[in-house]
Order: structure tokens, then sequence, then C-alpha cells
């Protein structure tokens, strides 16, 4: 197998005695409409219990699936409707109801996208074996923006992809729709992701031109069917750009007007058009702050042109120049005196952590800090500083770490979940055959569609879901897997940036370890500003000694960080500079608990390799040795991260490494003299 049927699938199934259970209950299908997204439902429905069960489902009028929306369906129950009003638009209802003295399974919903929804999630039980009489799943998504962000440009390069280049054709379309552009909505739509935006944050203005328009209303009829909206980013000065104005300035009439007519050629074109994702006056986009206007300024005159159409604006604060001493205090610093400010249709979009995609990060502190503005989730799915598309990481455990955290912001038990109006998850998706790159990255797109629709779900719930689905259910395939995946971030973190450490990777394209980097332009761009190492010791002081930054959190969140004695040690260099013979947590000094979350962590890469090879009989031959062949890698690369850094580091402690550890391959120097920023 190549992976390219994710986890839709739908092998037949190995268990009769289920096969059995299932087609007692489950031979025909009555379905009510004919709605081009109904039409897709039955096919899905078709091919997976065809797949699964070898059932050929025909259509009857008293089929034992009945598919429908309430007003469709006259043998309906007060009851029914009752637990149907909670549903929304989204929710649906799998039931198992008796008309006529016949037991048949309702999939039932508000509107046909609702439907499609129930049809995905009938399918998952079957396909996770779980038993399917006596049903009753009220299932309402808890966020309702679920979306991909594609960093993906019109030459089809892919900023930060590492699974090939885009999906999008724009050579061939509008006149070409790629089969890959269904599944790809078909996937989504199965794990309840709503909206896509297209392009790369870093945008080109291109894409608002009429030819490109075309194009993307090409793209947007496809997903409209599977219940996902179009969004794109738009380019601050497109204006100037594609429209020939001699300004951007969002307070100048003209430029509003430019936009009023821009938004009204879109929705002309699509009428659902979701909005604009914008990144605007960061690491060098154009913005307002080019004409002395603030953030919300420009977010709104977005907003305006978009608001009659009902469009929304989704304005990003990832910003952080280089005057200030501190960069993870930048985007609070900017944004939180705009909090009350925005349009009604504006969202701000926050990454999850204050600096950037780090494997561990404290939340950002932006999180119930604007509790007058809507905000957004930004994962990154496609793993920039996280091993790319090499290292298996199995990233739900970092995202619900984040949606977890208590923010204290409306008292105790306020977890930044519940300060969220939307998601986005920077897309890992490219053409490579598997989608991804690696087999199990697609699991971070998985879990992010999941935890969109309700980030109450836990890792393990999800991850099991996922391997029953894209590998095997037999337990004694899921329940190793499940252990490797729920472990796999914790280990890269103790590799890569244990106790607080961050962004030591390379240069540019943030692969491999390079924490003596120094040589950026920018401070904040170089390793060194944030280890802070010295012969004193090691981290970032943000305390009120320091940088203060963890003034910006609630109270009760300072005081978990601020006493270096009692500071977490998985956050200790987030918020200290801590000596070497500093008192861990552990009971270790600070040298050798770095020394040993290094080895551990290595020395558990080599197990988990052990562990994959040990279930070759479970899995197809490709995917097989595909996931074998990056597990070495990954392996030898935990070693190099560990012993590039434990070397430089030593350069400052000056203390040994303790006994009985792998001594390093090589010296500092042969890590330094590495030209992967040169080849990769
Ligand atoms: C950084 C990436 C850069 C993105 C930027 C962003 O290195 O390519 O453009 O984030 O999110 O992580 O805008």
């Amino acid at each position: 197998e190549t992976g390219y049927e994710l986890w839709l699938r739908y092998q037949p199934i190995a268990n009769a005695q289920y096969v059995n259970a299932c087609k007692q209950l489950i031979r025909s299908l009555e379905i009510k409409g004919t709605s081009p997204t109904l039409r897709a439902a039955r096919s899905e429905l078709e091919r997976g219990l065809n797949g699964m069960l070898r059932i050929n489902l025909p259509l009857s009028h008293s089929g034992s699936i009945l598919l429908g929306k309430p007003e469709n369906i006259p043998a309906i129950t007060p009851a029914i409707k009752e637990q149907l009003s909670k549903a929304g638009t989204e929710g649906f209802l799998i039931k198992t109801i008796t008309i006529g003295g016949k037991n048949r399974i309702l999939i039932a919903g508000n509107t046909d996208q609702a439907l499609l929804y129930g049809v995905f999630h009938f399918l998952r039980l079957i396909q996770t074996e779980q038993p399917v009489r006596q049903l009753d799943i009220l299932s309402v998504p808890r966020s309702p923006l679920r979306l991909l962000n594609h960093w993906d440009n019109p030459d089809r390069t892919i900023e930060r992809g590492y699974a090939g280049f885009s999906l999008w054709q724009w050579n061939n379309l509008p006149a070409y729709i790629d089969q890959r552009v269904i599944d790809y909505a078909r996937a989504n739509a199965s794990i309840g992701i709503n909206g896509t935006v297209l392009t790369n944050v870093n945008a080109n203005a291109l894409i608002l031109t009429p030819e490109f328009l075309q194009k993307v209303k090409a793209l947007a009829d496809v997903f409209r069917v599977y219940g996902i909206k179009t969004f794109l980013t738009a380019r601050f000065s497109a204006p100037i750009e594609i429209g020939g104005l001699k300004t951007a300035d969002p307070l100048d009439p003209a430029v509003r007007e430019w936009w009023k007519k821009k938004a009204d050629s879109i929705y002309q074109l699509i009428p659902d058009f979701g909005g604009f994702l914008v990144k605007a006056n960061s690491e060098g986009q154009p913005g307002p702050q080019d004409y002395e206007r603030t953030h919300a300024d420009g977010a709104n005159m977005l907003a305006e042109a978009l608001a009659p159409h009902k469009g929304i604006v989704m304005w990003r604060a990832f910003v952080y120049s280089h005057t200030s001493d501190d960069r993870f205090k930048q985007a609070y610093e900017e944004f939180k005196p705009l909090d009350g400010k925005f349009s009604s249709n504006v969202l701000v979009q926050v990454k999850n952590g204050p600096i950037d995609f780090q494997p561990r990060e404290p939340f950002s502190p932006l999180f119930g800090a604007m509790p007058a503005t809507p905000l957004m989730m930004e994962f990154q799915l496609t793993q920039e500083y996280l091993g790319q598309s090499t290292h298996l990481v199995y990233q739900a455990t970092l995202y619900k770490e984040t949606l977890d955290a208590d923010t204290y912001t409306n008292g105790k038990g306020s977890p930044v979940s519940s300060t969220l109006s939307g998601f986005a998850g920077v897309a890992n998706i490219g053409n490579d055959l598997n989608w991804c790159g690696h087999p199990f990255a697609q699991s971070n797109w998985y879990a992010l569609g999941r935890l969109s629709w309700d980030y109450t779900l836990s890792s393990e719930t999800i991850a099991t879901e996922w391997i029953k689905q894209t590998f095997t259910p037999q337990p004694a395939f899921v329940q190793p897997v499940l252990k490797m995946m729920m472990r796999s971030r914790e280990l890269l973190v103790n590799y890569m940036t244990p106790l607080g450490l961050t962004h030591m990777m390379y240069n540019d394209h943030h692969y491999g370890p390079m924490p003596w980097g120094n040589t950026l332009n920018r401070p904040d761009w170089n390793p060194v500003y944030y280890h802070k190492a010295d012969k004193a010791g090691i981290g970032f002081n943000r305390t009120g000694s320091g940088s203060n930054a963890l003034r910006q959190y609630a109270a009760p969140v300072q005081q978990q960080f601020e006493n270096i004695d009692n500071c977490p040690d998985d956050y200790l260099l987030w918020f200290h500079h801590a000596s070497w013979d500093h008192k861990m947590q552990s009971g270790r000094t600070l040298w050798d608990e770095l020394c040993y979350r290094y080895h551990t962590a290595t020395d558990s890469v080599r197990a988990m390799q052990q562990q994959w090879k040990s279930l070759q009989r479970f899995v197809d031959a490709e995917r097989f040795s595909h996931v074998q062949q990056m597990l070495a890698i990954q392996a030898s690369e935990a070693a190099w991260w560990r012993d590039a850094c434990l070397l430089y580091f030593q350069t400052f402690s000056g203390k040994p490494f303790p006994a009985g550890y792998e001594q390093p391959k090589h010296d500092l120097e042969y890590y330094k003299d590495l030209r992967i920023h040169l080849t990769y």
C-alpha cells in the first residue's frame, strides 16, 4: 500500500463475527434528498460498506439505514426532533430506531453537510469495529471554524512543505480537476474540517487576479460538496501590485473601495467564499504599519469589504520586531492593546506558543488576554522544527498540552480551549504519494480535524482510531503503536530541546542542531539568543529580574513558573537562567539532567526502531519498510542532536559526561563543520 488511501482504506474486516453482526443490521439504504453532498455521502457509504463488509447497498424505501434531515422523515419522534434541535448546522445523530416494528439506523442532521459527517462517523465506527447495535450518538462540533492553512505558492512550491508540491495545479485549473482534490476534500470531511486556506501567508497578490480567481472557483466548487469553505491569503499591498494604486493605506478611500470591489468579484464567483487570512507587518510582509496605521485598521478595512457577504478576516498575531528585548513578549505587546478594536467579523489567529512552533512551548499569553476579540488557534502540522517528514512525531499530545493548559483568565479552570473560536492547522500535505511524507505524519492531519471537532477527545483516543483505520484494528499491533505515538513527541523534545531549550535548529531550513548559531543579523533569529549558555549556566531569564515576559500571564500561571526552585523541569530554561549545578526536580544537577535527557531519548528512539521491527507481520511491505527506514534516520539524527548539543554546552559547563553514557562519535568541530546548511 502506498498510504494514498489515508485512514479511509475500507479494507475487508477480518473479524467474521463482527462482519456478521453488521450484515444483519445493514442491508439497504433509504436516502432523503439528491444534492451533490448527499450523492457524495451515498457513494462514500457504498464504497466503505462494500470494502469493509462486502455489502452492496441497494436503495430501498424501508432501508436499514435511513439518511435524511428531520423535515424529510415523517416517522421521526418528538424525542429525536429534540435531539436534533441541539445539533446545529453541522452536528449529526446516529441512532437505532424502530419504525413499524423494524430496527433501522437513522443518520440524521439538519443540513446535508451534517449528514455527510454522520456517514463518515458511521463508517469510522465500523472501521474501528465498534458495536453498531443500539446506537445513540449525538455529535456536535465544539468549534465552528476548523481549518487547514496551506502555505502553498502559485508556482506550487510549499513554504515549509516536506511532502512534495502543492495539490493545486494552477496550470491546469480550472479546466482540469485532479482526483486528488476530490480525495483531499473527502479526507477533510471525514474528520470535520470545514475550511481551507489555499495559499501561503507570505502571500502573492497574483491569486487575487481574475485569472487565478477562476481557478480558485473551480476548487471551491469541489470543496463545497464536502462542506469545505474556501479562503485565500490577502497580500496587504495587493491594491498597489495588481490594482495600480499608489498606496495600500487602509484609511485611504480608494484602497477601501478597491478591496470592496475585489471582495464583490470573488463572491460573484464563489458565493460561499470564507474570507481572508492575513500576515501583515511580520517578517517583511507589508501591512498597515507601513502607513502608521494599526493592525486593527488593516483588519477592519478587509472586514468591511467582506461583511456584506458574511466573510471573515483571520488576522495573524505572529509579529516580532528586532527592537524588543524578548521576542516572547511581542505578539502580546502589539495585540493586547487592540482588544475590542476589531470589527465583529475579524478573528485574531495566534500560534500555540509565544515563539514559533517549537517542540515545546508554554501557551501563548494572548490566549485569554483578549476577551473582546475572537481568537483562533494556529497549530503547525507540518513539522518545520520537529524533524520535518523524517521523524515520527504524533503531535496530538502537543496540541492537547496547549489546549488543556489553564490560563486562569476567568479563574481556575479556564483552559486555552475555552478561549478559542476556531482552529487552524498549517497543513503537512503535498503531492507525495502518501500526502504527508512520513506515513505517521498523516496522524497529525487526522488529529487536527478530530480535535477541532471535539477538543475534549484524548490524544490516546484519536491515535487509537487512526491506527485502527490506517493499519489494522488488531490489539497486538494497536497497543504497541499507540505507545510509540504517545511517547514520540516527548522523545523528540528530549533529544532536540529538553528542559525548556528552544530554537536551536539550523538557520533557514530549521533541520538539525545548531546551538552555536550566532551569525544572523537579527539576534532573535540566532540560537544563542534563546539558550543564553555561558559559564554560569543556561536559559532565558523571563522573570522579574529578566525580561519579565512572565508578567503577561495571569498571576497563578506566573506562580507556576517564576520560582526557579519549583518551576517544572520541562519549562525551566524557558523562564530561568539556571546554574549548571542547579538541583532539578528529578534530583539531578542541571548538567546531569541535560545529559540524561539527551541520552535516554536517543536510546528510546532505538527502542522504537526495535518495536517497529517486531510488528512487521501486521503491515504491508511498502509502508513497513518506509517507516523502518525513516526510524533508522531518526535514530542516527537523535544521536547527532545529542552529541552536537552536549559537546557544545560542555564548552560552557566545563563538566564531564556522567559515567556510563555512550561517548560522542566526533568532536564539536566536526558537527560545526557539517555542511547540511549548504546542501539540505
Ligand atoms: C515560521 C516559518 C516561516 C513562516 C512563518 C509564519 O519559518 O516560513 O512564514 O513562520 O508563520 O515558522 O508566518
